[in-house]
C-alpha cells in the first residue's frame, strides 16, 4: 500500500459522500433551470452543483478504488482516481457564500435550501422573488466557485486517454503474466471481460454528466453577466432549445470529409447526401449532436474508402435521412462500405474495436501523425452510444456483409427522461 497523497479526513468525507445518491437532471429541467437567469436562480444553481458534484466524484473514486481483474492497481487509473479526489478536494475546500460575507439576509431572503415531500433536496424555485441585483459578495463567490468547477473540467480532459492507457497497461500485465485473460487458445484476441466493459460504459455516462454540468453552471454564469448575445437566443446555457439538425449535420459532415482528405490524400472524399426533414429543429446540447455525427461519419467515409479503394474515381454516397416522429428524431446514415461481418458486430460496442495497432502509443513519425484522427483509442462508438443514450436516445447498427452499414440514431424528443446515473 502506497501512502495517499490525500489527508485520511478527505477520504473519510469521501467514503460518506460516496453513500449518497446522485441527483439525475433531465434536459427539460436544465433549460428550466437556466431560462431567464437572475442572481437567486444562478446562485441556487451553483448551490446545486456544489452539493451534487462531490457526490458525484466520490461515486467515481470509490469505483476506481475496487475495479475488477486488478484494473484499480494499474498506474493510469491511480492518476486518474487522484484528479477526481483532487477535485471533490477542491470543492470541499471551497467556502461557502457566507463566508464570503454576503449578507445572511439576502440568503434568507432567497430562501433556504427546499426540500420536497421525499425530503430530497429541491434548490430551484422559480416562482421565488429576485432580491438585490448587485451584491459584490455574491459575485465573487460565484465567480471562485466558477473558476474552481472550470479547473475541475480542464483537470479532466486527458481521462478518455488516460482510462484507455490504464486498461492499455492492464493488457501488457497478462501479457508478461501469459494470463489466458489476453488470447484465446486460437490464439485470437478476447475482448476486454464484460466486468470492465461495464465498467468502461457507467465511468463515462458519469463523466458525460459531470461535464454536462459543469459546462451548463459555466456557461449560464457567464451569460447572466453579460448582455444578451445576438444569435444565442434560443440557448439556454449549452443547450440549444431549437437545435437545427441540418445545420449541425452539415457542420459535422464538412468537418468528416477534412478529416477523411486529409487521412487519406484524396481530394473531395465520398459525398454526403442529407435527405428527408433536414431541417427540424429540436432541444438538443450542439455539441452532443456534432460529436455523434461527426464520429459516425468518419466511420462510414473510412469504409467507403477502404472499400472502394482511394483512387476509385466516383465513391458511393453516404446518405444522411431525417425522420421526424412524435417520441423520436431517428438520423439513419448509410454507406455502401462493405458492411461487417456479423460475427464481428459484438465488438462494435467494446472499448477495443478499432484498425489501429497501438493507437496510444505517440509517434513522431510525420506521417502516423498526419494519419492519427481518423481513428482514435477505438472508443469512437462505445462513447457515442453514451452521448445518445445520456438524453434518453439510442444508436443502432445493421450491417449487411458485402454491401453496407445503416446507423440508426435515436434523439428522444421528450426531453424529460432523466439522466441515466450509474
Ligand atoms: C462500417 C463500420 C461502421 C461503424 C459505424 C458507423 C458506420 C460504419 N460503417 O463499415
Amino acid at each position: 500500500m502506497v501512502a495517499s497523497k490525500f489527508s485520511p479526513t478527505l477520504l473519510e468525507a469521501v467514503r460518506k459522500l460516496a453513500l449518497q445518491p446522485q441527483t439525475p437532471v433531465s434536459l427539460k429541467q436544465f433549460v428550466e433551470f437556466g431560462h431567464k437567469p437572475s442572481p437567486m436562480t444562478i446562485l441556487r444553481g451553483n448551490q446545486f452543483v456544489q452539493h451534487e458534484l462531490p457526490i458525484r466524484l466520490a461515486h467515481r473514486v470509490v469505483e476506481l478504488e475496487n475495479l475488477p481483474h486488478g484494473l484499480s492497481d494499474m498506474p493510469s487509473i491511480q492518476r486518474v482516481k487522484d484528479w477526481y479526489t483532487q477535485s471533490f478536494e477542491d470543492l470541499h475546500n471551497l467556502p461557502t457564500p457566507e463566508t464570503y460575507g454576503v449578507p445572511i439576509k439576502t440568503l434568507q431572503g432567497m430562501g433556504k435550501p427546499l426540500t420536497d415531500a421525499s425530503g430530497a433536496l429541491k434548490y430551484f424555485n422559480p416562482s421565488m422573488p429576485t432580491y438585490a441585483n448587485d451584491i459584490p459578495e455574491l459575485d465573487a463567490w460565484n465567480s471562485d466557485f466558477i473558476k474552481c468547477i472550470e479547473q475541475i473540467k480542464r483537470r479532466h480532459d486527458p481521462t478518455v486517454k488516460t482510462v484507455a492507457q490504464g486498461v492499455l497497461e492492464l493488457k501488457q500485465h497478462w501479457a508478461r503474466a501469459k494470463s489466458p485473460m489476453l488470447k484465446n487458445v486460437t490464439g485470437a484476441p478476447l475482448p476486454l471481460p464484460t466486468a470492465i466493459q461495464s465498467f468502461l460504459d457507467r465511468f463515462y455516462m458519469s463523466r458525460i454528466g459531470i461535464r454536462m454540468l459543469i459546462g451548463q453552471t459555466v456557461t449560464l454564469n457567464k451569460s447572466s453577466k453579460d448582455p444578451p448575445q445576438p444569435g444565442r437566443e434560443d440557448y439556454v446555457g449549452i443547450i440549444r432549445t431549437r437545435t437545427n439538425l441540418g445545420q449541425v449535420a452539415w457542420e459535422a459532415a464538412q468537418d468528416a470529409r477534412t478529416i477523411c482528405q486529409d487521412y487519406y490524400g484524396v481530394w473531395g472524399g465520398p459525398e454526403i447526401k442529407l435527405v428527408g426533414k433536414t431541417d427540424v429543429e429540436f432541444m438538443y446540447v450542439p455539441s452532443h449532436l456534432h460529436h455523434m455525427l461527426f464520429e459516425l461519419l468518419k466511420n462510414s467515409l473510412r469504409a467507403v474508402v477502404e472499400r472502394h479503394g482511394v483512387d476509385c474515381d466516383e465513391w458511393p454516397d453516404i446518405k444522411v435521412v431525417v425522420a421526424e416522429g412524435k417520441e423520436d428524431i431517428t438520423i439513419k446514415i448509410s454507406d455502401e462500405g462493405g458492411g461487417i461481418p456479423r460475427s464481428g458486430m459484438p465488438l462494435i460496442w467494446t472499448y477495443m474495436y478499432t484498425t489501429a495497432e497501438n493507437p496510444l502509443v505517440e509517434d513522431t513519425d510525420s506521417r502516423s501523425d498526419f494519419r492519427a484522427p481518423m481513428a482514435g483509442y477505438g472508443y469512437g462508438l462505445p462513447i457515442t452510444r453514451l452521448y445518445a443514450r445520456y438524453f434518453g436516445g439510442d444508436l443502432r447498427l445493421i450491417s449487411m456483409e458485402g454491401y453496407g452499414t445503416d446507423a440508426y440514431l435515436h434523439l428522444s424528443r421528450l426531453s424529460d427522461s432523466e439522466e441515466p446515473l450509474p
